[in-house]
């Protein structure tokens, strides 16, 4: 198949995705030679089911902007993706851990986005807008087997989103130079993963800009009181059951949950 793929075909696939993730099962990978443009109209169908099941937009995350992450996953390409309120879990929270598939965890940086972005907002204005920067952690699940993909197949899986923290919010005034902090992930008091900031995109900054431009491209809103996810700096770690996870960010603090109940318990 090449071209656009028919309507149905692309209402089928988000359908399939948002049915692996509500049941916790894996799906093969879709096999059709979707456009970029096609996998992009799959994730806002995708999404746009869980938002009718009363859940909301809270976010977008950007994933691909570290080598460690393009590397670990053989996609190239930064991609951008919804996350919503359901996937919200507290700092120190507790994520139940039933329907998971795979689960991976990644340490990031969230930016606070103040004020909506008009259409036709620079990127100054979007700078101006960011109120707050925090350490994040992101909880990855892709819903295909393996935890394997290509670029399409990952973009109408809303780029792997299944849930979120984050950590205390610095005022974007004061919280200086991003451009080079360390970032440590800990696993049950096990350091798992070490880096610095300056592994998305050169400078986390840049994912403002980058996300957008992506936002435009692709039929994102950047709104008052949404976080954008920047991206994993390091590349992600399977997330065990039972598992006590933080992540810090040299100079904003930590952040941390729990992972279990659910049908393990
Ligand atoms: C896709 C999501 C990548 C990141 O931070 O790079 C991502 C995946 O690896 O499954 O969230
Ligand atoms: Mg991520």
């Amino acid at each position: 198949m090449t071209g656009t793929a028919p309507r149905e075909g692309l209402t089928a696939l988000a359908e399939t995705l948002d049915a692996a993730q509500l049941h916790g099962a894996p799906v093969s990978q879709s096999g059709a030679a979707m456009t970029l443009a096609d996998a992009y109209a799959v994730q806002h169908l995708l999404v746009g089911r869980r938002t009718s099941r009363g859940d909301r937009i809270s976010g977008v995350k950007l994933g691909f902007t570290s080598r460690a992450k393009a590397i670990q996953m053989g996609v190239d390409d930064v991609i951008i993706g919804s996350v919503t309120e359901r996937m919200r879990v507290e700092d120190g929270g507790l994520l139940d851990a039933a329907g998971f598939i795979h689960p991976r965890i990644e340490p990031e940086l969230a930016y606070l986005i103040g004020s909506d972005l008009p259409a036709d907002a620079d990127d100054a204005a979007l700078r101006q807008a960011v109120v707050g920067v925090a350490p994040a952690l992101e909880i990855i699940d892709s819903r295909y087997l393996d935890f394997r993909f290509d670029l399409e197949d990952v973009v109408a899986d809303n780029t792997s989103a299944a849930a979120y923290v984050i950590g205390p919010w610095t005022d974007a005034a004061t919280a200086g130079d991003l451009g080079n902090r360390g970032v440590r992930l800990e696993v049950d008091g096990r350091l798992c993963a070490t880096g610095s900031t300056a592994a998305i995109l050169g400078h986390p900054d840049r994912a403002l800009a980058t996300a957008l431009r992506m936002s435009r491209a692709h039929g994102f809103e950047l709104r008052a009181g949404m976080v954008l996810l920047a991206g994993a700096a390091t590349a992600a770690v399977p997330l065990p059951h039972g598992a006590h996870v933080a992540a810090s960010v040299t100079g904003l603090g930590s952040v941390w949950m729990r992972f279990g109940g659910g049908a393990h318990d």
